[in-house]
């Protein structure tokens, strides 16, 4: 209902702000159409790391236009593509995408420029006259982002959809930006409620427009197993079968799974598969007696406990179990990352718990792929080049050399409840408002160097969580202000500045459809 009516209440302003501007096939002043469109101030998110921005002089943007990128670069024919495609409604048709052109005036350049050493693997340059604009960058990656800030440059209602057409005006200035960390993650928790192939692209929509890279996702736990390995059949067959609370549960076949991946590719994300071990593991225990101890299935799990659940470690089943699995999903995973869980045992000694996790993080390269797990790892020996993933808000990595991903709880985990009267999510952890999530630093709060952390990944755990509005509405407006944690450089950031510019994602989000958390921390602009 809430939804609804924002929708609505964005139709209409839109609709006024189309009768002022001239552009509107109802308009009636003439000289309304030659006033220059007016363009919000910039309130890019992630924080820039330098930008100067003119909003008294556009570049607007008409049919005129054309977006330029090199010839015979694909990836770049397609981020010109995308950004085509987002202006089309405002401009009732699309720009036209050239190889090859030449960026004179009226033109939108994409260029690579891989000579360019102060930009790194992700940055990029934005420059844009009164005539023309152009994103510069190392890599299409690069390039990528620089469209999303000029993205977030357009008005808000440029994300609308359905919309007539209106002006659409680009404000004159310079950016140039890149990322502070290589690793800007979001989990999504797809075992507790899963998540079909089009939520997923959905979600990866959505945390693109913030520059995030990875997208971890968590395949397996008690309550089922998601996604398909031909050699073990009965794990999707019959562990994935139900869900938190008993409902249907669902799986993704091996194509889903690539679809998955080739649709992240496309958008700059790696995929990091999760199989989480040795606990949470029930469903796998239901669909195959001879992984149990005692050689007998349990039933699957529709409740939300943790920590019961354990393959039985000392069975050599278990570990050609633990193989084909991770070959299988190695086989389809272009990225370098397995996940293998290991949070969370209750039911193993610590020694049992150590001899286990060295020899899954061995099975994992064996596959050629790196290992990450919850930081209870840290426990085990590891390979060189395995990543910690701190989780637990007490964790303390002692004086050990530890390569590590952020994803405090008590910070980050946007499955917490922001207040007291949050309808849905946990409060294990904290009640995480949306300045909680924003106001830390990684390295404050781990006490490792930088250089040791890879970066930041905001998870979201599914146990209370069924739909996509759900997902939604925790991930909006935290996951923007962890995205930012992770991208912008730590100087550069400041609670009331990025209060007041995430105020302005309000109406983005609303002309998105998206269910987001309307936080009284943050004065929305309507
Ligand atoms: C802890 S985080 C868990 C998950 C739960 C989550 C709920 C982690 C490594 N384990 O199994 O879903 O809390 O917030």
């Amino acid at each position: 209902m809430r939804c609804l009516s924002d929708r609505l209440f964005v139709t209409l302003t839109l609709i006024a702000v189309a009768g002022t501007t001239g552009l509107s096939p109802h308009a009636s002043v003439a000289q309304e159409a030659s006033a220059p469109p007016a363009v919000p101030k910039p309130s890019v998110i992630p924080k820039p790391e330098t930008l100067e921005i003119d909003t008294n002089k556009t570049f607007p943007i008409t049919s005129a236009v054309s977006i330029v990128v090199p010839r015979g670069n694909a990836d770049l024919a397609r981020i010109g593509g995308e950004l085509s495609t987002l202006l089309a409604p405002a401009l009732d048709g699309r720009l036209a995408v050239t190889p090859g052109g030449t960026d004179g005036p009226q033109t939108i350049a994409l260029r690579l420029d891989s000579a360019n050493d102060t930009l790194g693997e992700e940055g990029y340059e934005v420059r844009i006259a009164a005539d023309r604009a152009s994103v510069t960058a190392r890599t299409a990656a690069g390039v990528f982002y620089g469209v999303q800030t000029l993205r977030q440059l357009l008005p808000s209602a440029i994300e609308y959809r359905a919309l007539r057409p209106r002006s659409v005006a680009l404000p004159t200035g310079r950016i140039v930006d890149r990322p502070r960390f290589a690793w800007r993650g979001a989990m999504l928790d797809v075992a507790r409620h899963f998540f079909g192939v089009d939520d997923v692209k959905h979600y990866i929509d959505l945390i693109t427009l913030y520059k995030i890279n990875h997208l971890h996702l968590h395949l397996s736990d008690d309550q089922g197993w998601r996604v398909e390995i031909t050699s073990w059949p009965n794990l999707t067959a019959h562990g994935g079968k139900t869900a938190v609370g008993g409902g249907p549960g669902g799986f993704y076949t091996q194509a889903d799974y690539r679809e998955i991946v080739r649709y992240a590719g496309e958008r700059f994300v790696t995929i990091v598969p999760e199989i989480d071990v040795p606990t949470h593991i029930n469903a796998a225990l239901a669909s195959y007696p001879e992984l149990n101890c005692d050689g007998k299935a349990p039933d699957l799990y529709t409740g939300i406990e943790v920590g019961f659940s354990s393959l039985c470690v000392d069975k050599e089943v278990t570990y050609k179990f633990l193989t084909d699995v991770f070959r299988e999903l190695a086989g389809m995973t272009p990225g370098p990352y397995l996940h293998v869980g290991g949070d969370e045992v209750k039911k193993l000694t610590p020694d049992q718990y150590r001899r286990f996790i060295e020899r899954v993080l061995g099975i994992v390269v064996a596959q050629g792929k790196k290992p990450i797990g919850w930081d209870e790892i840290a426990q085990a020996t590891r390979p060189a080049g395995t990543v910690v993933q701190h989780w637990r808000p007490e964790f303390k990595h002692g004086t050990e050399d530890m390569t590590l991903i952020l994803s405090p709880a008590h910070k980050v985990y946007l499955d917490m409840k922001y207040d007291r009267s949050t309808p849905i999510g946990l409060e294990w952890a904290a009640r995480i408002e949306v300045r909680d999530a924003y106001d830390w630093d990684p390295v404050t709060l781990s006490g490792v160097s930088e250089s040791a952390i890879v970066g930041v990944e905001a998870p979201i755990w599914s146990e209370t969580l069924q739909t996509m509005d759900d997902v939604e509405y925790m991930a909006f407006p935290r996951l923007a202000a962890v995205a930012e944690i992770a991208w912008s450089p730590a100087p550069a950031r400041q609670w009331d500045d990025f209060r007041t510019r995430v105020a302005a994602h309000g109406p983005r989000w609303s002309a998105l459809g998206v269910n987001f958390y309307r936080s009284a921390q943050v004065e929305w602009e309507r």
